[in-house]
């Protein structure tokens, strides 16, 4: 052996003991997993859009960073995720039917699956689970508001700066792309969209093509059979195996590949106290995929931040209030909306000419823009209805502006929310002219069969506001009356914002992160 070798495999053994020491050390202290009581310097609670920004700037900045994400971390899991036609595990958080906003007629075994939805008296809202939040159960719309909008509801915000930065960055991390225009002109899976914007022309309608951050390759990959199947699969709200960019394969991932984000799925935090040295103990339940506590953990942090989404988020400070007097200021749950969302559609769709398509993709990437319109500004998604056979139906997402806005707050053990017919009396009525208009011009009649009445007023996949920024919090998203705590996801924005709007709480929490690293929070 000469000099050279030796070294090398002297080298590769003195590596050798360290390794396995360091493995052996490893292994004899307990994993944070497994430890009941947890003290960490920054504790994120939630894996959405606000929580994933937040953890990766963290991160980059050598920061560590525990996440508590109360669902399952699928990609860990190995599970697959279940189509539309096939409600499986995937299906819905602990729940013993299927929860998409019609035809349930699938029975369920309670899993922690990854679309969840909370009923309320006028309106049932649906959210995502899972590590990842949202983003696995979503559309991947990735549209960005108009400038004369955003710049109405957030006049303090320097608009400059969000659209030559801050939205040009949060596509860039989440990976937004366009459909190529002559695919979806030839594809069968988008007849729904051709159908829908060439009668949206025909009633006088403006149409958009909408981004999406589903990778559109790979679609067309999917569509020769070149790769397994995932939007022509009916793969979206129950999650999607292959094809969108998640914000696991996005912001999460980046995170995690610098080595200092740990999350621990699972984990569902019931309330948060506020200490006197300012630190903040949160008490924790760890569960099983069927829903069942495994353990009681307590954490304790110094610098918190909470991005559990708008209902998530609310109600950990008014539960914490109720049951720790946990200091909320007078704002918190005021200015929420259901960003407009108001669901309608129509029957008897060109029936004699294939109606709207037996296969359809379940990635929308067409859009009604009508937003400029005095009398009856909208905003109306072309969405899928992929049943595997032709319905002749169109449906449509409206995006409306929110006159009206609601509160939520917190009595008998439970989030209430002050929100009737009266906050969606102008979202129908711009509905109605819509439908009116496209049947005039097209034929077809109100979607009686999917809705009551045609409208599903009650339809919400948007929630929006409760702890608006500058207003519940500081200019950066800091909780007003606390020094350590940080509110970053959807509930920021005063109820509305005129789109879909995962681009924006993506790039609000970006603004947010950026200003408090600046100012040495989290040092
Ligand atoms: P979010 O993504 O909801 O994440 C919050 C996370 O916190 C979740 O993973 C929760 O499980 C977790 N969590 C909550 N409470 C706790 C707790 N106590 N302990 C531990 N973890 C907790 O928050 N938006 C678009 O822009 N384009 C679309 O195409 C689109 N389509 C949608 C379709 C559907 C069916 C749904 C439901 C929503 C859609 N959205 C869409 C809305 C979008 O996904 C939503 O605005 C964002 O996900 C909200 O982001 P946040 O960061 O606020």
């Amino acid at each position: 052996m000469n000099r050279k070798e030796f070294l090398k495999s002297s080298a590769l053994a003195i590596g050798g003991f360290y390794f396995l020491q360091s493995n052996l050390l490893q292994a004899m202290q307990p994993q944070l997993r497994d430890q009941k009581e947890i003290d960490v310097p920054i504790i994120i609670i939630g894996s959405g859009y606000g929580g994933a920004v937040s953890a990766l700037r963290l991160c980059e900045a050598g920061k560590k960073v525990i996440m508590l994400e109360m669902g399952l971390n699928w990609g860990k899991s190995n599970l697959p995720y279940s189509n539309l036609l096939k409600p499986g595990q995937s299906s819905a958080w602990l729940k013993t039917k299927s929860i998409a906003p019609f035809l349930n007629i699938f029975s369920l075994k309670p899993f922690t699956g990854v679309l969840d939805r909370l009923d309320f008296e006028h309106i049932n809202i649906w959210i995502g689970r899972g590590v990842g939040g949202g983003s696995l159960v979503n559309g991947g719309m990735a549209v960005t508001p108009k400038e004369s909008y955003f710049k109405e509801i957030f006049p303090d915000l320097d608009a400059q700066k969000f659209y030559s930065f801050y939205f040009p960055l949060a596509r860039k991390e989440l990976k937004v792309n366009v459909i190529d225009e002559q695919f979806l002109q030839d594809c069968p899976f988008y007849k729904f969209t051709r159908v829908g914007e060439g009668e949206a022309h025909k009633a006088g309608f403006k149409t958009m093509r909408v981004p999406n951050v589903y990778d559109f390759d790979y679609m067309e990959k999917e569509y020769k059979n070149e790769v397994p199947r995932s939007a022509f699969n009916t793969e979206v709200i129950y999650g999607n195996n292959h094809g969108k960019n998640s914000l696991d394969k996005t912001y999460l991932k980046k995170a995690l590949d610098t080595g200092n984000l740990e999350i621990l799925d699972l984990h569902s935090v019931d309330t948060i106290k506020l200490n006197d040295d300012k630190t903040y103990t949160l008490n924790v339940q760890q569960i099983d995929t069927a829903g069942k506590t495994v353990a009681d953990k307590v954490f304790h942090c110094k610098k918190l931040i909470l991005a559990a989404g708008t209902m998530g988020t609310l109600k950990l400070l008014l539960h914490s209030n109720a049951v720790n007097n946990f200091p909320i200021n007078e704002s918190i749950g005021k200015n929420w909306g259901n960003n407009g969302n108001f669901m309608t559609g129509r029957n008897w769709v060109k029936p004699l000419s294939g109606g709207t398509g037996a296969k359809q993709s379940t990635i929308p990437v067409g859009g009604v823009d009508n937003w400029d319109d005095p009398d009856h500004p909208f905003f109306a998604e072309i969405a899928p209805l992929p049943m595997g056979m032709d319905v002749a139906t169109a449906l449509y997402l409206q995006i409306n502006r929110v006159d009206k806005k609601g509160s939520v707050s917190y009595s008998n053990n439970q989030l209430t929310i002050d929100w009737d017919e009266s906050n969606t009396k102008k979202m129908r009525e711009n509905a109605d002219y819509f439908i009116k208009k496209m049947n005039k011009a097209n034929g077809g009649t109100r979607a009686h069969l999917l809705f009551n009445n045609g409208f599903g007023a009650n339809i919400c996949y948007h929630p929006l506001g409760g702890c608006v920024l500058g207003e519940a919090t500081n200019a950066f998203g800091k909780l007003k009356n606390h020094d350590n705590l940080f509110v970053l996801d959807g509930s920021l924005i005063p109820g509305t914002i005129g789109v879909n709007p995962f681009v924006t709480i993506t790039a609000i929490t970006e603004y947010c992160m950026d200003n408090l690293m600046k100012q040495n929070e989290f040092a």
